[in-house]
């Protein structure tokens, strides 16, 4: 089943949007299978935007994602990752399509609220990064056969 990282960065968190954020995703059927509210550490942080590293914004992004705790956490289901990242919208919440949390809650990029994975492979290895195999938990629900077709 494809998964994706999802976080709700600082500024979610201080703006009490983790709720928000887990029931956009819970209300769309995805299923959730880790989850964990941390500080992020200096390392983490560059691990994660090692793709991002000597971009002009880079440095606000590591000391923007660093500076208060996020809520971690792991989702899936089918396509989740294009899912997820259209339920977030696009990264510039000026650009995010009426709906999205970004266009609901945002206005600037570097305050854009969560991070989603960007496809399949990206969602593997950042849940890899994030979660040890045993903070994840597979499991099944009641409703899955009426939200995932097989
Ligand atoms: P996304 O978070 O939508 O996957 P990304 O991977 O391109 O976007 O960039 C990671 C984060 O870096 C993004 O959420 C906000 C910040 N960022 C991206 N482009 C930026 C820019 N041009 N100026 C400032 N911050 C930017
Ligand atoms: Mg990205």
């Amino acid at each position: 089943m494809e998964r994706s990282l999802v976080l709700v960065k600082p500024d979610g968190v201080q703006r009490g949007l983790v709720g928000e954020v887990i029931s956009r995703l819970e209300r769309r059927g995805l299923r959730l299978v880790g989850a964990k509210f941390l500080q992020v550490s200096q390392t983490l942080a560059e691990e994660h935007y090692a793709e991002h590293k000597g971009k002009p914004f880079y440095d606000g992004l590591i000391s923007y994602i660093t500076s208060s705790p996020v809520m971690a956490m792991a989702w899936e289901g089918p396509n989740a990752v294009a899912a997820i990242r259209q339920t977030m919208g696009a990264t510039r919440p000026t650009e995010a399509a009426p709906g999205s949390l970004r266009h609901d809650f945002g206005l600037e990029v570097g305050r854009n609220l969560t991070h989603a994975s960007d496809q399949p492979e990206t969602g593997q290895r950042e849940v890899g990064l994030w979660f040890q195999p045993e903070e994840l938990v597979s499991w099944e629900r009641a409703v899955d056969k009426w939200v995932f077709e097989n």
